[in-house]
């Protein structure tokens, strides 16, 4: 799937180079535009795609400091200067806008939802925004920006693919490090995603493509993806198990949003050389997709793919009812009471999450 990327804000920047020069170094060329989007100018120095500073009159390059209403009054004020410098990227062969951005801060969390509406009113193609919610030992105001971002988002993008900064955490590690082991697996899977649906020799019957992709992403407010990988057999017979099993561990271990199961629709992508892809096994695996999720339609594809290891990639569409959104959801209404709990009469007037706008 051919898409642009716009990264909004410090987390959405890193992200999106990440992505491009994932999709670069393997070649798959799904990447067609990257641009980072930012209110603090020392943010965007570094970074290797198209830059651009928005709110100088309002911050002067210093960032909203996580006011993501600001961050939104910036984006709704600016959103056309941004349009144009992208626009000349979003030709009709995208076949998607992909906006990325933390949830938790101020200039992504607060521009996100701005700009996902703006694109939507202009462009045909789906707007996505891949969004990365705050992990739970962030501060409230992290998680109460989330909750309000997250469900602004919803409302004005196609759909949101969240990802959970506790999803793939390491133990022993500094934030940094973190952040950047993140970053990394975030760019291993959103970039085969995007690639799996860009392949075009030897195309067959069972390749997955950009429209299984889309409709997937069509079921529903917010998608999860996951991952997983294992050495392959040279005869496919022997990979039966494998098919299975990786399949599995990607679904039960490996998701951007942990235990969010339940889902409206699903897409299995199965990574490898075509000769190492067992029939067999795929049509179990994707039954027992079935089977966990509840969902009536699981789609399913190869991605053909030079590797002596097979991958499975699960792209779960409409988790927005699952126990894990609920749980984050609860966590932000109740930041949000603390965050205005300086105001003692405003905590009883509303429980509910404002919207960002
Ligand atoms: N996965 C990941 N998350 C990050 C990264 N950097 C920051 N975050 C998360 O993103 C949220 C903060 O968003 P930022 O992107 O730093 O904020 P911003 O959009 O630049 O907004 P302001 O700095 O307030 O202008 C927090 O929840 C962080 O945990 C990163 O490199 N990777
Ligand atoms: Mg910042």
């Amino acid at each position: 799937m051919k898409v642009v990327l716009i990264g909004l804000g410090q987390a959405g920047g890193k992200v999106t180079e990440c992505l491009a020069e994932f999709d670069y170094d393997m070649g798959f060329d799904a990447v067609r535009g990257a641009f980072a989007v930012n209110t603090a100018k020392t943010d965007l120095q570094g970074l290797d795609i198209d830059t651009m500073l928005v709110g100088q009159n309002r911050v002067k390059g210093h960032g909203v400091g996580g006011d993501n209403e600001l961050g939104a009054e910036i984006m709704q004020a600016e959103a056309t200067e941004v349009m144009d410098q992208v626009s000349d990227r979003i030709t009709t062969e995208a076949e998607a806008i992909v906006i990325v951005a933390g949830l938790g801060g101020g200039t992504g969390s607060g521009g996100a939802p701005a700009l996902a509406k703006e694109l939507q009113r202009v462009y045909e193609q789906p707007v996505y925004v891949l969004g990365i919610l705050p992990g739970r030992d962030e501060g409230s105001i992290y998680q109460a920006n989330a909750g309000r971002s997250l469900k602004t988002v919803v409302r004005e993008s196609t759909a949101t693919i969240l990802i959970d900064n506790d999803a793939w955490r390491r133990s022993n590690e500094t934030v940094e490090e973190g952040f950047k082991h993140i970053n990394q697996q975030i760019a291993q899977r959103v970039g085969l995603l995007l690639a799996s649906g860009e392949v075009v020799e030897g195309v067959g019957e069972s390749v997955v493509d950009s429209s299984e992709i889309i409709n997937t992403l069509r079921e529903g407010g917010i998608a999860s993806l996951g991952y997983a990988s294992a050495e392959a057999h040279e005869d496919a017979e022997q990979n039966i198990n494998t098919i299975t099993s990786m399949t599995r561990k990607a679904l039960l271990t490996g998701m951007s949003l942990p235990n969010a199961i339940e889902a409206e629709a699903a897409l299995l992508v199965i990574a490898g050389q075509t000769d190492h892809i067992s029939r067999k096994g795929v049509e179990s695996a994707r039954s027992w997709v079935e089977e966990e999720t509840g969902s009536l339609q699981v789609r399913g594809g190869d991605f053909p793919l030079e590797s002596d290891r097979l991958g499975a990639l699960v792209l779960l569409g409409g988790v927005e009812r699952s126990t894990r959104i609920q749980e984050f959801m609860d966590r932000a209404r109740e930041a949000q009471t603390q965050e205005e709990s300086t105001d003692p009469v405003a905590q009883f007037e509303n429980e509910e999450l404002d919207d960002l706008f």
